[in-house]
């Protein structure tokens, strides 16, 4: 359709618009490259965030859009550093910009930040961000900048921290090409943040007070309700949650998701920012107990879960197992298809992680599961999976 409108374009016009490298008004096929960067803002230790910083907007959608009539002249994708090159028919010197995308189609990543229609409340678009006018043909190299100011930066934030989790998809749970997710933000949204299962819906906080659209750490949390939910196993019941002790199912599914959130931020402590001061959680230096003869179905908190995963999960340390973050993480897509023992409380818990533990791994690490979980936290966890008894 635009080239139709091209074909009748008046040859006068075309040569009265000649200048620049002799391609004024002239059709043809032109290109354009550059690299997209957006504004990231750290969260620091204080629980704030810190000043933006720019950052390679990696694997997101980019389009060469025409100005006069909004016609997409080209699509194509930034690569890991956030470098694109676009190919388009057009009119050599017309005005056109990039848009840039939050999405991703590549099967590895099916990835979109969305936001809902401020009007309806229900509509779900696609965030999008468009770079500054140029003259087709005559400008072939263009820079994108996404900044923070323009309440757009967070969604390709969101994005970029939902990349680093698919991206750990196949070497953590052996799946390629895992199920779509969306992730549901814009400035100013303040239905919670949370997981919709079933829906593989993301949703974050945008207040001023508390937005979570820079906080990786939550980001990632609720990404692994998501590997939960498409990939592992939970029973989780839903409810409030603070770290203390909570029904076993509840307590299970959030310790997980902090634990995934320490994984994929590569680092032992938990940040979400928010204005005044958020909060802040060291999964490896923190030691939540247990009551010692509460039995294996007691309430516990969230907190003795995450510190127990991450335990298996790091070196040698402050505990005697030396592991490896993905082994821990493997536990999930094999409790998926797991027999649940009837013991201590229905459903999946950090009982039923222990058991698979050892029926996944054997008996070999009974000693530093045994301080990790009975003598540190004081979890009575009574070893008495399906992999039979440890030796004593
Ligand atoms: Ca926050
Ligand atoms: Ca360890
Ligand atoms: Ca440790
Ligand atoms: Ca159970």
């Amino acid at each position: 359709m635009r080239r139709a409108l091209l074909v009748i374009l008046p040859i006068t016009l075309a040569l009265a618009a000649c200048g620049d490298d002799g391609i004024d008004g002239q059709p043809g096929t032109y290109s354009v490259s550059g690299v997209v960067r957006y504004e990231d803002r750290p969260a620091l230790a204080t629980a704030l965030l810190g000043d933006p910083v720019p950052v390679p907007a990696r694997f997101i959608e980019v389009a060469v859009i025409a100005e006069d009539d909004g016609a997409t002249l080209a699509t194509g994708t930034t690569d890991a550093a956030g470098k694109y090159t676009l190919t388009f028919d057009g009119v050599g010197g017309e005005a056109v910009h990039v848009l840039a995308i939050p999405s991703s189609s590549d099967p590895a990543r099916p990835i979109s930040v969305k936001h809902v229609d401020p009007v309806t409340g229900i509509a779900k678009e696609l965030h999008g961000f468009g770079g500054e006018t140029f003259k087709a043909g005559i400008v072939t190299t263009h820079d994108v900048l996404i900044t923070a100011a323009s309440g757009e930066g967070g969604a390709f934030n969101i994005f970029d921290t939902l990349v680093v989790v698919m991206d750990r998809v196949p070497a953590a749970f052996n799946v390629t090409n895992p199920p779509p997710v969306t992730a549901l933000w814009q400035v100013g949204s303040d239905d919670g943040t949370y997981y919709l299962d079933g829906d593989h819906e993301i949703h974050l906080l945008g207040e001023e007070v508390d937005g979570d659209e820079y906080d990786d750490s939550v980001i990632a949390h609720e990404a692994g309700h998501y590997i939960e939910d498409v990939i592992g196993r939970t029973d989780n019941p839903g409810g409030d949650h603070d770290g203390s002790p909570t029904d076993p199912r509840l307590a299970w599914s959030e310790g997980f998701a902090t634990y995934f959130a320490l994984v994929i931020t590569d680092s032992a402590v938990y940040i979400d920012t928010a204005r005044d001061g958020g909060f802040t959680f060291d999964g490896e230096a923190s030691v939540t107990r247990a009551v010692a003869n509460g039995g294996i179905g007691q309430d516990v908190s969230e907190d003795m879960v995450t510190e127990i995963l991450y335990d298996m999960g790091d070196g040698l340390g402050d505990d005697p197992l030396d592991g490896t973050h993905d082994a821990v993480l493997a536990l999930q897509p094999f409790l998926r298809t797991a027999t649940l023992r009837a013991a201590g409380t229905p459903g999946m818990d950090l009982v039923d992680a222990l058991d698979g533990w050892f029926v996944k791994n054997g008996l070999a690490s009974c000693a530093a599961i045994r301080t990790i979980v009975v003598a540190t936290r004081l979890f009575p966890y009574d070893f008495g999976g399906a992999a039979g008894a440890c030796p004593p």
